[in-house]
């Protein structure tokens, strides 16, 4: 049976009113990554790390998903081998569109995290600094969301993926943060054809065989029908 694996950034939810992160007016332009994507940052400034994805997740709340979404979960529903959905976003866009199975790599907004015994539970809408973990009642909770210096979910699982994929697609990502930007030549090693979807070629463009410029809510469709 024929494998897809299909990486998505920030740049599939863009269409959708999301920011990206590293766009002139992008999220990184308003923020100090230092300070609101690093634990670091989070132990020295609780209330903005928290402020920064309470606003987020309203935001995504709101947000519908776009054509490029649909188009990814009809690939899902329809193509007669695996289609396996490997997200660096945080928002759920992807699972509005019903995709049923997606690995969400750098955490979830929808999600909080025990900073002192990993439970995690369904975050309120509102997180406030300082809430009590439901579970230990010793440690705080943190928005569920990989930063800077931590180890990305579900490594071992996409290095699998990665190594049985025959198609790897890299979808609106800017491939500036590893270890999602290796994946692309982690796929190749083991044989897979590669192509990318972007505005343009992103930072390791030229390691991809095929290209496809564009908007992904143009691109994809386009694709996948
Ligand atoms: C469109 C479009 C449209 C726009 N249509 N396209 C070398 C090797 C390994 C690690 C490192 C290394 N050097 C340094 C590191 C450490 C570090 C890192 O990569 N730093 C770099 C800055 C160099 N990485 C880490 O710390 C990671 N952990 C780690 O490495 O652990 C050890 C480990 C090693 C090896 C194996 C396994 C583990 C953790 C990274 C955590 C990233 N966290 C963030 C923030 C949290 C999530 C959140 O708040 O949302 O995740 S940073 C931010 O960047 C966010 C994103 O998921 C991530 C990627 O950004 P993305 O999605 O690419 O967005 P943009 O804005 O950069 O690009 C948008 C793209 O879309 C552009 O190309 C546009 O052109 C395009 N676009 N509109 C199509 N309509």
């Amino acid at each position: 049976m024929s494998k897809i694996v299909i990486l998505t950034g920030a740049g599939i939810s863009a269409e959708s009113g999301l920011g990206t992160f590293r766009a002139e007016n992008g999220l990184w332009a308003q923020h100090r990554v230092e300070d609101v994507a690093t634990p670091e940052g989070f132990a020295r400034d609780p209330k903005l790390v928290v402020d920064f994805y309470n606003a987020r997740r309203a935001q995504a709340a709101d947000a519908a998903p776009n054509e490029g979404h649909m188009a990814l979960a009809r690939l899902e529903a329809e193509y007669d081998g695996e289609v396996v959905l490997v997200t660096q976003n945080v928002d759920d866009l992807h699972e509005k569109a019903g995709m049923r199975r997606v690995i969400h790599m750098h955490g979830a907004l929808s999600g909080a995290l025990c900073g002192a015994c990993d439970h995690r539970w369904d975050a309120p809408r509102v997180m406030a600094p300082g809430d009590a973990c439901p579970a230990c009642g010793r440690g705080t909770a943190r928005p569920d969301i990989v930063w800077f210096g931590e180890m990305p979910y579900h490594m071992d699982e996409i290095f699998d993926h990665l190594a049985e994929a025959d198609v790897f697609a890299a979808v609106g990502t800017s491939g500036n943060v590893y270890p999602a930007a290796g994946f692309v030549a982690e796929a190749r090693r083991f044989g897979a054809r590669t192509i990318e979807f972007n505005l343009e070629r992103s930072a390791v463009g030229n390691l991809f065989e095929d290209y496809r410029e564009g908007s992904a809510s143009w691109t994809l469709p386009r694709w996948v029908d």
